[in-house]
């Protein structure tokens, strides 16, 4: 079974989807917004991606099935999960259940991937604020401990003030501004990452032309 879940995640990863974070669904139940997870598996995983998810996301969109819905990253990320854990227990956290989304925030802060702060953005270790979170899945296998960490070394706390000043703001670029308050930088997105991420515009790359 642990080689059927390690396959299972190199798939979701050659789909772009590189973070795994183990953790125990029944300790995670404490958490207000999770106390379903109490009482049945005993191992879950928290799946997310930093900018590597780019480049898969961008030839996926040469579907022009994909490309014409709604939502095509959220369509994305289902179809990946699904083939990578076909039956499996899963949430995401682009949907709501019963009118609410599941704080993903929380659960990253209190199974110890990362820690909240004051921009109301959960801050990785490595990478900073430049992940996503994108779904939970219930798999088969012993419980992990992890507790939660300490602010990096380098916080201030001062995206506080940029969170405040975007909270009124009408352009996306404020949103920008209070990731990039972060002194984390070096997993920022490209720049057509970030432009599809905060207006969802889809502006196709320009491809390569033809060597002579
Ligand atoms: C709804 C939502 C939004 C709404 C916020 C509505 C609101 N007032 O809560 C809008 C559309 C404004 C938004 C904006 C953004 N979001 Co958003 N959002 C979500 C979503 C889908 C649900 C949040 C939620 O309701 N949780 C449930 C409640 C019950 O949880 P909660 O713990 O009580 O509340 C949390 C959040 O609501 C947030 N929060 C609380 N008050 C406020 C107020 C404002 C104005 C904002 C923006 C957020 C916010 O912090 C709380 C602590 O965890 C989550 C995914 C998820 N399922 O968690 C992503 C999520 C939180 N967003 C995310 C991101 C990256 C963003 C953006 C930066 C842009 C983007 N989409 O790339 C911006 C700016 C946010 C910022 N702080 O800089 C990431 C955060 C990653 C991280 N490093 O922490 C998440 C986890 C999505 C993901 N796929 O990773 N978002």
């Amino acid at each position: 079974m642990v080689g059927g879940v390690n396959h299972a995640i190199a798939q979701l990863a050659d789909a772009g989807f590189d973070l795994v974070h183990t953790f125990d669904p029944i300790a995670a139940a404490r958490e207000p917004g999770w106390d379903h997870l109490a009482g049945g598996h005993r191992l879950a995983l928290l799946i997310g991606n930093t900018r590597a998810l780019w480049p898969h996301f961008v030839a996926a969109m040469k579907d022009p099935a994909l490309a014409a819905e709604p939502d095509p990253l959220d369509r994305y990320t289902e179809r990946a999960v699904d083939a990578a854990f076909p039956g499996a227990r899963v949430e995401y956290a682009h949907r709501a259940y019963d009118g609410r989304y599941r704080p993903f925030q929380r659960l990253a802060a209190a199974t110890g991937f990362g820690v909240l702060v004051p921009s109301q953005l959960v801050i990785h270790p490595i990478y900073g604020p430049w992940f996503a979170l994108r779904a939970v899945i219930l798999v088969d296998g012993g419980a992990p401990v992890h507790l939660p960490i300490a602010p990096p070394y380098r916080c201030t706390q001062s995206c506080g003030a940029a969170f405040e000043a975007a909270r009124d703001a009408t352009h996306w670029e404020s949103w920008l501004a209070v990731r990039d308050a972060c002194s984390q930088r070096a997993w920022r997105y490209p720049e057509d990452q970030i432009r599809y991420h905060y207006t969802k515009e889809w502006i196709p790359p320009v491809e390569d032309a033809d060597p002579p």
